[in-house]
């Protein structure tokens, strides 16, 4: 079979091959306007338009991909190759493959390359939506303050040089302004990135950045700007070598950056689009009135056990979240965890049985196909712990409950921070804050709570005493025996 370069010159004879778009691309006008084309964007959002694009009749929601950081230029550059195209390749259950060329993302920006062309695209009349994928930690948003951090570096360039920004604030802040100035009616600010209320997040973080950069323009943004909040979810592990390489072999088609995922899917949406919207909901989304408690039963469940194993993984040597999930002590663990720790903050779900939506987590978890790397787990807890693990820890002890096991994994956090496995192997930590955190694990060797005096991470959480307690205690367990057999007690009490 002869190799297929992925771009729209051999999107028809790919198509013999695997599914591709059956809509004619050049027909579809930009409605939305995306910021953060990583992995997951590709396999969510830009995944549901695709199939809402398959009916002809849908023609005004276009995604435009726009690549924010210099980080970006390599999935920058694929795209640019491939024409905006790329594979989704679903890892299913019974290690099968399900393919299929993506084609929602119709036009693409670099914004290092070019900022005046976003802003110019943020501000274009026919744009009704802009989606983010920022990453928990592009908030800009500090733990310890609760409020926008303006001694970010990135922040001080942005109100300098308000026509060249760097951050998303800087960015949308020019976009909504010139909207202003050209009278042009609402438009939709919409979080895809796994933080509770990512949408309330959104709006008083944009706020509190344009009062100090243009005051004038707060008013216009709370009458034109809506922000819904919305839960996503779809595990999708980093690209492998190997998921290229398969890709050829099998399909002959020659991607330079295919995406890989689990066949779970899941959006729940505020339905909140001041400007008009997809009908996600024809191709699975659901649009609900609150969106809250399911936000906050995905995040303290789904990311927190991630990070759970993640975190006690990489100590005991593991390299993926499924070798960590079989483990039986380890799974016992988090079980334990999200049954004693988690479940007595959800609250009332409705309709929801919070019971089989846990062993459902258990078996994602345990997928043997997905191969979802810890590394990229591990990768930002500074960012993720006060999403995920630290609420739970908080209302556990506003109501007197259980958080022993929160406190074993922020210990065993402590030691992973030092930068080696139980094995004695090196652990490649990526994490803004790494070298506050490995210079606080190496003060906690004599004195664990120095751990816990990370502002930005933790909040007060050092000075509350039954957190403290138990938190010293897990570490002196940690340093006294390994993981396993800590893992191995912690279970049978
Ligand atoms: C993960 C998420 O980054 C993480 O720590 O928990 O990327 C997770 O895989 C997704 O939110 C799944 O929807």
């Amino acid at each position: 079979m002869e190799n297929l370069k992925l771009n729209t010159k051999n999107l028809s004879a790919i198509g013999e091959r695997i599914a591709i778009p059956k809509y004619s691309r050049s027909d579809i006008k930009t409605g939305i306007v995306h910021v953060g084309i990583g992995g997951f964007h590709r396999a969510h959002e830009a995944f549901y338009t695709d199939q809402l694009l398959q009916d002809e009749s849908v023609k005004d929601w276009g995604i435009c991909g726009v690549a924010l950081l210099d980080f970006d230029t390599k999935i920058y550059n694929t795209l640019k190759e491939q024409d905006g195209l790329y594979t989704l390749i679903v890892k299913e259950l019974d290690g099968t493959h399900t393919k299929r060329v993506i084609g929602a993302i119709t036009e693409y920006l670099f914004a290092p390359e070019n900022p005046t062309k976003v802003i110019e695209k943020m501000a274009s009349p026919e744009v009704k939506i802009i989606t983010l994928t920022i990453t928990e930690g592009g908030y800009n948003y500090n733990e310890a303050t609760k409020t926008f951090d303006f001694t970010n570096p990135l922040i001080i360039h942005d109100l300098e040089h308000p026509n060249a920004p760097k951050t998303i604030f800087g960015y949308l802040t020019q976009a909504l302004k010139l909207r202003q100035e050209r009278g042009l009616k609402g438009i939709t600010i919409q979080s895809c990135d796994n933080i509770q209320g990512n949408g309330y997040m959104t709006q008083n973080m944009l706020l509190s950045y344009v009062s100090k950069a243009e005051p004038a323009l707060v008013d216009w943004i709370n009458e034109n700007v809506s922000f819904p909040n919305a839960m996503v979810d779809r595990i999708t592990p980093v690209t492998a070598a190997e998921d290229i390489t398969h890709l050829k072999e099998t399909s002959g088609i020659d991607d330079a950056w295919p995406v890989v995922c689990e066949p779970f899917k899941q959006w729940v949406i505020e339905d909140d689009f001041i400007a008009g919207r997809p009908a996600w909901e024809n191709v699975g989304a659901q649009f609900v009135e609150d969106v809250v408690p399911y936000e906050k039963m995905k995040l303290s469940l789904l990311n927190a056990g991630h990070s759970v194993l993640g975190i006690l993984g990489a100590l005991m040597g593991y390299n993926t979240i499924d070798e960590a999930v079989n483990n039986p002590n380890i799974r016992a663990f988090l079980k334990h965890y999200m049954d004693e720790e988690v479940t007595p903050t959800l609250g009332d779900l409705e309709g929801v049985d919070l019971e089989a939506y846990k062993q459902s987590l258990l078996e994602r978890f345990g997928n043997i196909n997905i191969k979802d790397q810890i590394d990229r787990i591990c990768s930002e807890t500074s960012a993720k712990y006060p999403i995920f693990i630290l609420p739970t820890i908080q209302s556990q002890l506003e109501n007197k409950g259980d958080i022993g096991l929160a406190a074993f994994v922020t210990a065993a956090w402590a030691i992973y921070s030092l930068g080696t496995n139980e094995n004695g192997d090196a652990l490649i930590i990526k994490d803004a804050l790494k070298q506050e955190l490995g210079e606080k694990a190496k003060e906690a060797k004599h004195n664990p709570i120095a751990f816990l005096e990370l502002g930005s991470v933790f909040g007060t959480l050092k000075q509350n005493p039954v957190f403290t307690k138990a938190f010293v205690n897990a570490y002196e367990d940690i340093t006294n025996k390994n993981i396993e057999d800590n893992l191995k007690s912690i279970n049978s009490t």
